[in-house]
C-alpha cells in the first residue's frame, strides 16, 4: 500500500498518531503540502463521505475522521500560508444557517488569510442577519459563505435577500462555495463568484476585487 493510501485509511479510521507521523514523513520525503492535502486529507473525507451516505459509517466515526483530518490539516497549515503581505480586501466569511460544517470553509478562510485578505471568520450556523451586521460593521468588501448541505443552501439566498434589504448588496462582493454548490447555483441566487475550491476561491476574490464606492 502506498504512503498516501495508508494516510487515507488512517484519516478514515481515527488513528491519529499515524496520521500525524504519515504526514510528516510524507513532508520529509519531499511531496507539497498541497499535494498531501488533496491526495491524502481531503481524499479521505471524499471516502467517509461515500461510507456515510452507504450507512457504512455514523455519524461518531465521522466526527473522529474529521478531528483526525484536522490534526494533520494543522501539520500542514503553515506551509499552505505562504501569502505575500498584499492587503486585499476584507473577507466576512461562515457556514449558513443550519449548518455544522466547517473543515472547508476553515480551508478557504485560512488560504484567503495568507493570500493578503483580512478574513473575520463567523464559524458554524450563521444566521443572514448575523452575516449582514458584520458586514455592516466591518464594512467588508467581500461575503463568503459556505454550504456543505443541499437543504442549508437556500440560506445563501436568504443572506443575499437580506443583504439587499439593509441597503449593502452593492457594496460588497459575494461568494458562495461548498461541495453541493454550483456555479449554476451561485448565478441563479445572484452571488458574484463562485469556487470549487479553496485554491480557486482565492483566484476568483482576487478577480472579482473589492468594489470601488
Ligand atoms: Co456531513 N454530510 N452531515 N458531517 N459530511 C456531508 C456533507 C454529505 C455529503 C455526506 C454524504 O452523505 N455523502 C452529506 C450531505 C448530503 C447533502 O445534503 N447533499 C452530509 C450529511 C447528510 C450530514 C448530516 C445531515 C448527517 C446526519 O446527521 N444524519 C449532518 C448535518 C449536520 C449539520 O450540518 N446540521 C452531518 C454532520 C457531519 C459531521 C458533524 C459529523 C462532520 C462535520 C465536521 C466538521 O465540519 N467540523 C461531517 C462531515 C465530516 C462530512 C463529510 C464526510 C466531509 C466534509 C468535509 O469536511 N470535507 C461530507 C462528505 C463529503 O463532502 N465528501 C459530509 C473536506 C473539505 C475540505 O471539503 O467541505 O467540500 P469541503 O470544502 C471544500 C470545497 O467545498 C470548497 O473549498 C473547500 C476546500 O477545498 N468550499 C468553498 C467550501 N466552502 C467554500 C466557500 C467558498 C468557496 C469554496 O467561498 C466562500
Amino acid at each position: 500500500m502506498s504512503l498516501f493510501e495508508e494516510l487515507k485509511l488512517n484519516v478514515e479510521q481515527g488513528n491519529k498518531e499515524a496520521v500525524l507521523a504519515q504526514v510528516q514523513q510524507a513532508l520529509a520525503e519531499g511531496h507539497e503540502a498541497q499535494e498531501i492535502l488533496n491526495q491524502g486529507l481531503i481524499a479521505a473525507m471524499d471516502v467517509v463521505g461515500a461510507k456515510m451516505e452507504a450507512e457504512e459509517m455514523f455519524i461518531p466515526e465521522v466526527l473522529r475522521a474529521a478531528k483526525t483530518m484536522e490534526a494533520g490539516l494543522e501539520i500542514l497549515k503553515p506551509l499552505l500560508a505562504v501569502g505575500d503581505i498584499q492587503v486585499e480586501g476584507t473577507v466576512v466569511i461562515g457556514t449558513v444557517k443550519g449548518d455544522l460544517h466547517d473543515i472547508g470553509k476553515n480551508l478557504v478562510a485560512l488560504l484567503l488569510a495568507s493570500a493578503g485578505f483580512a478574513v473575520i471568520d463567523l464559524g458554524i450556523n450563521v444566521p443572514p442577519a448575523t452575516f449582514v451586521a458584520k458586514v455592516k460593521e466591518s464594512q467588508a468588501d467581500f461575503l463568503g459563505m459556505s454550504a456543505l448541505l443541499t437543504t442549508t443552501m437556500p440560506m445563501m439566498r436568504e443572506t443575499l435577500a437580506e443583504l439587499e434589504r439593509a441597503g449593502l448588496r452593492d457594496r460588497v462582493r459575494v461568494l458562495v462555495g461548498g461541495a453541493p454548490v454550483t456555479q449554476a447555483f451561485a448565478d441563479q441566487i445572484g452571488a458574484d463568484g463562485y469556487a470549487s475550491d479553496a485554491g480557486a476561491a482565492i483566484k476568483v476574490a482576487k478577480e472579482l476585487g473589492a468594489v470601488v464606492a
